[in-house]
């Protein structure tokens, strides 16, 4: 039985087209920078969202029409939802897609009964994925939605709320690897403080520092070769969330040496609520190498809370396309819709026209942001501003071969610095809209 029976796969008709269910542009198979803009961007659908969420709100509850529930937690509504979920994806042409552990199947009473229920569902995720050819970017667990996880999962002052979290991530860590999974992701939850009376910010760093450790390990452990992540945020649960931001999370991966094993996995409402720009957390995270996927959404300023909307500002998926072609690509990352459609559109087909919004502002942003580079005047006045580096002093400072006494002796001589040179930023600026 279909789940979306009106809707055939999504086309590629141009920028001309007036169908609201036809991508305008992106076209997966067209070459930008030498390679298709399908292995560029990476699609991923997020299963929370798009397959779980209902669109309740505190003022009330889900409004989300969804023919294919059963309106029951049984494991076969899950099973039935996972080929509702694989025919959209397939029809969307998602490459990829990625899910907690408790989005896709119903906890049990025990332990042992919830693992049991989640390789009933992964079974039929399995089948899904060799049938349609979609694949896993990441899985992940979700260590902060039961109440054993009021007070945190690896930070929680109760020992056994961690260990809880390490049986729940091994599972997670199991399933991911049987299903080809490209990464893993460890986005904080509940890791962070409402008060500082009664935490131990040290103790609970340290724990967070072991229970990653003991991830890592155990990923080698069982073969497990793919990417993790850690993914920002500030906010929401927390009043303060340890992983606050990526310069945060980056000196949190230094502190504990886990800077060869994580990369940062940045979410763009989070970068807002964080008080950055998605561009400056994805500058800071490609300049320590660390940048390695991304949660695509879009937040609200006039609102300022996770809304999680998707992404259809050129000018924002621009400078995360400059980003991610500056530094290198984000495979095995990708752009993952991190995003739900809003509680008033609650028909099933809102949930094509939300992904084909931020896949073809992806797309543009990508187009925009290769022509922006092949132009290079972007790149030649910023090249042009740090000449001053490149020979003569610049170089030999670079290189070490300068103390603060040979330069105040440099300095002495010459009796000032050289005139500075104009930072142009509305020239640049104006350079940019050129081709947005
Ligand atoms: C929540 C996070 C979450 C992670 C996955 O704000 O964005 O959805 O991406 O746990
Ligand atoms: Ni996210
Ligand atoms: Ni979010």
């Amino acid at each position: 039985m279909s789940a979306f029976p009106e809707i055939d796969r999504i086309p590629f008709e141009g920028p001309d087209s007036k169908n609201p269910l036809a991508f305008r542009h992106y076209d997966p198979n067209e070459q930008v920078e030498g390679m298709a803009m399908r292995d560029h961007l990476r699609f991923s659908v997020v299963y929370w969202h798009t397959f779980r969420g209902q669109g309740a709100d505190p003022f009330g509850p889900g409004t989300a029409v969804r023919p294919w529930e059963d309106g029951s937690d049984s494991v076969e509504n899950a099973q039935n939802r996972v080929r509702a979920a694989f025919e959209f994806m397939e029809k969307l042409g998602a490459p990829y897609y990625a899910f907690h552990d408790r989005d896709v199947a119903p906890e049990g009473s025990s332990l042992a009964e919830t693992n049991k229920n989640l390789d009933a569902v992964v079974e039929v995720l399995g089948e899904e994925q060799q049938r349609t050819g979609i694949k896993l970017l990441w899985g992940t667990a979700n260590l902060f939605s039961n109440p054993r996880y009021v007070h945190g999962a690896a930070t929680s002052p109760n020992c056994d709320a961690f260990a809880f979290a390490a049986a729940q991530v091994k599972k997670a860590l199991e399933v991911t690897l049987s299903l080809g999974g490209e990464g893993y992701t460890f986005w904080g939850g509940r890791e962070g403080y409402q008060n500082l009376w009664n935490t131990n910010m040290r103790r609970e760093l340290d724990h967070l520092g072991q229970f990653l450790h003991m991830a890592v390990d155990y990923a080698k452990e069982i073969g497990f070769t793919g990417q993790f992540y850690i993914e920002p945020k500030p906010k929401e649960p927390t009043k303060h969330q340890y992983d606050s931001d990526a310069a945060a999370c980056l000196n949190f991966l230094r502190q504990y040496d886990l800077m060869d094993s994580l990369k940062l996995n940045l979410e763009t409402n989070h970068a807002t609520l964080a008080g950055h720009s998605m561009q400056h957390e994805m500058e800071v995270a490609g300049s320590s190498g660390a940048l390695g996927s991304i949660d695509a959404n879009t937040g609200d300023m006039l609102l300022g809370w996770d809304t999680d909307q998707f992404p259809t500002d050129i000018y924002l998926t621009t400078q995360c396309m400059l980003s991610v072609l500056k530094f290198g690509g984000l495979n095995p990352g990708g752009v993952n819709f991190d995003a739900k459609v809003r509680r008033e559109s609650f028909e099933p087909v809102d949930l094509f026209y939300a992904h084909i919004g931020g896949m073809d502002a992806f797309a543009r942003g990508l187009k925009i942001a290769a022509a922006i580079r092949a132009d290079q005047r972007l790149e030649g006045l910023l090249t042009g501003r740090y000449a001053s580096w490149d020979s003569g002093l610049g170089a030999e400072i670079e290189s070490g071969k300068h103390s603060f006494a040979s330069l105040e002796k440099i300095m002495l001589d010459q009796g000032d610095a050289a005139k500075n040179v104009s930072g142009r930023q509305e020239m640049l600026e104006n350079l940019i809209n050129c081709y947005v």
